[in-house]
């Protein structure tokens, strides 16, 4: 039986923390800040496997820079707004914040049973008004200089429930709740204007180097960075003119048609008088708004009867339809389709008879259609042929910009972020709409414009438009009465500046400058890798923006990014393929049963742990049966932090033994008072090799510490403990060695394992906590090798080993060697014809 009693334990320390306050932090001149931040969590009610995962990561981080002697902050709050809090008020008939706060007092109370180093005194909740009052502020403050703008956008729109979709609530064409055919709707509404930034937002991630290398190309590729040119075509006996970009202008004499998109103004002039394409509008018009799904449908086009002239070929004639996979707002809304050299414009030429002329070779034959690479050769192609295609790209533009006929142009994928939801549950959009005066940024003694508590949430509409009065408020301007805004923002906008907020939560500004300036910008950021692209380039884009506007002093918020693996569990299936929760499972040999029915289930795969799945390992329970203590070895040990985490029971098991061992075998060395009043000195090789294993036990934990290589840290901590368990206490210096052994492995282990390692450095009669202590530090005397031992062969046979100081050089060695009784003797009248060192560990005497 074990005397460790961590219930006892992790509840008596975190009181003891709690009430010394040890994790309240604030701005000081004489020591050096960090900022630890897990991405601020969505408040769904329960915590799971994957928080314990974030935040013992965090955790781990915050309290090891703590003992490095570093004024560490480490806060948590509240991704409070959103859809889920709405939908819970129309299913379970709860108002949406009643629900969140009652979510975030639960998971609160959840995750304050880690014994995490939260400064909860910096707590926020994007959904308080001090929150979103401050942003409202910085709204108006982008709005005033000009990045904010509002423009008509479409979007998926549900004519039945009347509201606008997301992209992931538009299930095959479908609503996902009223199952309604979702159409297109334009709608006036605000953009951020993240494309003043794309070439920074480029630029700097090169030197980036904090962040994980696959983190930094997918925001590369987000920003899309295409070189080409915008290229005019004549509309023939017309004054119009078909602007169209390309990245591939070195293609143009093989060009076959040129292509709008349904919403170029062409096409919708073009409309007014004609039936038929007015119908194929209408039928593009019901697709989704989604990206994805314009690339993936079948291509459709209309002829429209209209010739444009080929700019570099005077003489063809080349027609003008309307496609359905031409975006509006990229490059110009319209192309020129090359059907030998893309694949989309070769679809869409089969489909349409339209001809195919290749006009880029390779040096192999290959099928058509052939994508052009730089060092391919442009052939049929007039002033063009024989040049490469880099070459030609460079000809074709000149020749354009010499006739003015085009121009080179850079085009980004990246867009300006739409921040317009017209939903309840988010940050009034502080905005009101006069008749006289057009749009009136709301004046700053009335912010926070506030979310009205009484609301009917019924999934149809906008809640804040059918509220019976809030709406209607008099004009700042002209006192007339005019209507509010009843868009609320993006949730992504409250999560891409709070980690700024957390350094001074209630100040009556947006950030207290000092704050900001002492403890930005974040120096660990640790989250998962689903944000990689959307809410790591908003928070890049805002710090970047404010930073422009001078309320920041630094371009980047996260110095190193972590992006944690996710937590998997085996699945488990009957024999009719239906998923049984892991919880009903029991093990008998090598068969699982359902404890339920008796009748044996079958693991099916280790995956991410999900609801569907019935995998989900619920912390709490877990807790309460093995301790938080041995939850968080379990979670920082298993593997390393980027990668999958399998939970499993002997793994577990493995981590709890661990930790009743060492508390059972420090208790035991406590209770039989071996006192140790000397210094620390070692003088058997016993000794030496202990002193030196505890000192290199030190140096590697902190080294892999330091390259966050948690679950390695881990692995020499527990090797250095075998090697306690087996030291033989002889004498009064044996114990004392000991307890400078035991003394360390507490203090390594202390930020994965804080409340028994807290507990049993009590034990040891220290007064002060351990989280206080400072990380061991190493002494190399101890380390390095104090002799050097050297293998003496004579014509390749072992003769001895023989000791040496450190110092004595190779030429002495030898002489010693030389000297040696036994090597004279063997020697004995040989002729030595030469010594070989070999490596510096071994000689090789040859003698003939
Ligand atoms: C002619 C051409 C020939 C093209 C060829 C490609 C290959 P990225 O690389 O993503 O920037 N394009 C231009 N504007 C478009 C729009 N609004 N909607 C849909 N497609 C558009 O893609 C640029 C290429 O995508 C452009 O180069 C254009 O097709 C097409 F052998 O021009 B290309
Ligand atoms: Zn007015």
């Amino acid at each position: 039986m074990s005397k460790y009693d961590f219930i006892a334990i992790e509840k008596k320390w975190q009181k003891a923390w709690d009430d010394k306050q040890v994790f309240h932090c604030a701005p000081s001149s004489d020591k050096r800040k960090h900022y630890v931040l897990e991405m601020l969590p969505y408040p769904s009610g329960q915590i799971h496997m994957g928080h314990v995962r974030n935040y013992s990561i965090g955790d781990l981080i915050a309290r090891y820079k703590i003992k490095l002697g570093y004024n560490v902050l480490h806060p948590m709050g509240w991704d409070a707004f959103g859809l889920p809090a709405e939908n819970a008020a129309i299913e379970k008939n709860v108002h949406p914040k009643e629900w969140t706060y009652s979510n975030i007092a639960n998971m609160k109370s959840e995750m304050q049973r880690l014994g995490l180093s939260y400064d909860w005194t910096k707590e926020i909740a994007t959904c308080d008004p001090n929150y979103y009052k401050q942003q409202q502020k910085i709204f108006l403050e982008f709005l005033k200089h000009d990045l904010i703008y509002r423009k008509e956008s479409v979007v998926n729109w549900d004519p039945v429930d009347q509201t606008v979709l997301s992209n992931e609530q538009v299930e095959d064409g479908k609503g996902w709740r009223s199952g309604a055919h979702v159409v297109r709707k334009k709608l006036t509404q605000w953009f951020l204007k993240i494309t003043d930034f794309a070439e920074d937002l480029l630029e700097e991630l090169k030197s980036m180097d904090g962040w994980p290398e696959h983190v930094r190309a997918m925001q590369e590729k987000w920003i899309g960075k295409s070189f080409g040119a915008k290229v005019k075509f004549k509309v023939q006996d017309s004054n119009d003119v078909i602007e169209i970009f390309t990245t591939t202008p070195e293609t143009l004499f093989g060009a076959s048609f040129c292509a709008l998109s349904f919403e170029h103004p062409i096409a919708l002039k073009l409309a007014e008088r004609n039936q038929e394409i007015k119908d194929f509008i209408e039928q593009c018009n019901t697709s989704s708004v989604a990206e994805e799904s314009i690339e993936t449908a079948e291509k459709l086009g209309i002829d429209t009867g209209l010739r444009v002239v080929n700019p570099l070929n005077k003489n063809q004639l080349v027609p003008v339809y309307i496609a359905n996979f031409v975006l509006m707002n990229y490059g110009t809304g319209a192309i020129f389709g090359c059907p030998a050299h893309d694949v989309r414009d070769y679809e869409f030429a089969q489909k349409y008879n339209l001809p195919i002329t290749q006009v880029v070779f390779s040096n192999q034959d290959a099928n058509l259609p052939l994508k052009v690479e730089p060092n391919y050769i442009v052939k049929n192609s007039e002033f063009l042929s024989g040049l490469t295609a880099i070459e030609a790209k460079k000809a074709v533009i000149a020749h354009l910009e010499k006739n003015k006929d085009g121009e080179k142009f850079t085009q980004y994928r990246l867009r300006d972020w739409g921040v317009s939801r017209q939903r309840y549950w988010g940050c009034p959009i502080p905005i009101i709409h006069c008749d006289h005066c057009g749009v009136v940024p709301v004046l700053q003694k009335d912010l926070p414009v506030v979310l009205p508590d009484d609301v009917e949430i019924s999934g149809k509409g906008n809640p804040l438009d059918h509220h019976p009065t809030w709406k209607h408020v008099a004009c700042p301007k002209c006192g007339k009465p005019a209507i509010r805004e009843t868009d609320t923002l993006d949730t992504f906008v409250d999560s891409s500046w709070y980690f700024l907020r957390y350094c001074s939560p209630q100040d009556e500004n947006i950030f207290n400058k000092a704050a900001v300036d002492y403890w930005q910008p974040v120096d660990n950021y640790i989250g998962g890798i689903e944000h990689a692209v959307l809410h790591l380039l908003y928070s890049r884009f805002f710090t970047k923006a404010l930073k422009k506007l001078g309320y920041v002093k630094f371009g980047e918020p996260f110095k190193s990014l972590l992006t944690q693996g996710m937590v998997t569990h085996m699945s488990y299936k009957d024999i009719e393929g239906k998923w049984i929760p892991v919880s009903d499972i029991y093990q008998e040999g090598q068969k699982c049963f359902s404890k339920e029915t008796g009748k044996e289930v079958y693991p099916y795969r280790i995956e991410k742990m999900s609801k569907s799945k019935k995998n989900v390992v619920p912390p709490v329970p877990i807790m309460n049966e093995i301790g938080e203590d041995t939850a968080r070895m379990f979670v920082l040990s298993d593997s390393p932090p980027e990668k999958n985490l399998e939970w499993n029971d002997s793994g577990i098991e493995g981590c709890s033994k661990f930790l009743n061992r060492l508390y059972n075998f420090i208790s035991d060395f406590i209770d039989a008072k071996h006192a140790a009043d000397v210094g620390i000195s070692a003088n058997t090789q016993k000794q030496k090799d202990f002193l030196k294993k505890i000192h290199s036990t030190i140096k590697n934990t902190t080294e892999n510490l330091e390259l966050t290589h948690f679950n390695k840290a881990i692995a020499c901590i527990r090797e250095f403990t075998n090697v306690m368990y087996a030291y033989e206490i002889q004498d009064q210096q044996d114990a004392k060695l000991m307890i400078e052994a035991i003394e360390v492995v507490l203090q390594l282990l202390n930020p994965i394992v804080p409340h028994i390692t807290e507990e049993l450095w009590n034990m040891l009669g220290h007064s002060e906590m351990l989280v206080y202590a400072s990380w061991p530090e190493y002494n190399s005397k101890f380390i390095e090798d104090t002799v050097r031992r050297i293998t003496v062969q004579i014509n390749g046979k072992f003769k001895l080993v023989h000791e040496f100081p450190l110092h004595v050089s190779e030429s002495e060695i030898k002489d010693i060697i030389m000297n040696l009784e036994i090597i004279k003797r063997s020697v004995a009248d040989r002729f030595v014809k030469n010594i070989i060192f070999v490596q510096g560990k071994l000689i090789n005497i040859v003698v003939v």
